[in-house]
């Protein structure tokens, strides 16, 4: 399975999806600092919420194979940047937790995570496992390979290299 790296607000579920995508019963375990598990690399929400961190979040993500951001369907606001993606080369999805709750506005956050740059974005319920079957057959999914020919033509016309 492709490694992937998660990052979003604190309690955006990212401990929790790694929990679904495993298969396990969800137990709530506040991420007090950065954890590389097998089939993810899980951070702290304080992270991307502390402007002089927030960078660091670019160097933890060098061991993963694609980088995910997070958003509870519920969320009133949005931390993510239009053109988030810029700041890495690898696949960029977007994962909007919490879609079971009353409050879940999911067509906002898919704006939001649209237009961060997110090629992929996937609606789950960590609690009901709605949309973790089709999250995990993605990463499970083997990447075409490109040559280094494709990756300077994509990258000399501004085109994304995935
Ligand atoms: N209803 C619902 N609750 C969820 C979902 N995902 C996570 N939660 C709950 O949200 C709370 C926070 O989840 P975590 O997975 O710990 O969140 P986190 O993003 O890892 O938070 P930090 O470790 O603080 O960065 C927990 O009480 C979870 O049970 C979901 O899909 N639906
Ligand atoms: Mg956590």
């Amino acid at each position: 399975m492709r490694k992937l790296f998660l990052y979003g607000r604190s309690e955006a579920g990212k401990t929790s999806l790694t929990q679904a995508l495993k298969g396990e019963a969800l137990h709530y375990h506040k991420t007090q600092y950065n954890n590389s598990w097998d089939i993810t690399i899980d951070t702290p929400g304080e992270y991307i919420e502390t402007k002089k961190i927030s960078h660091a979040l670019a160097s933890i993500s060098f061991d993963s194979d694609i980088i995910g951001i997070l958003c509870a369907a519920n969320e009133p606001y949005n931390l993510f940047s239009p053109g988030e993606i810029v700041w890495t080369s690898r696949p960029f999805i977007g994962i909007i937790t919490k879609i079971d709750l009353p409050n879940a506005n999911v067509p906002m956050v898919m704006q939001w995570m649209q237009e961060a740059g997110c090629q992929r974005v996937f609606a789950v319920s960590n609690v009901t496992g709605e949309g973790i079957d089709e999250l995990r057959d993605y990463l499970l999914q083997i990447p075409e390979r490109r040559t280094l020919e494709q990756a300077k033509s994509d990258q000399q016309s501004g085109r994304s290299s995935y």
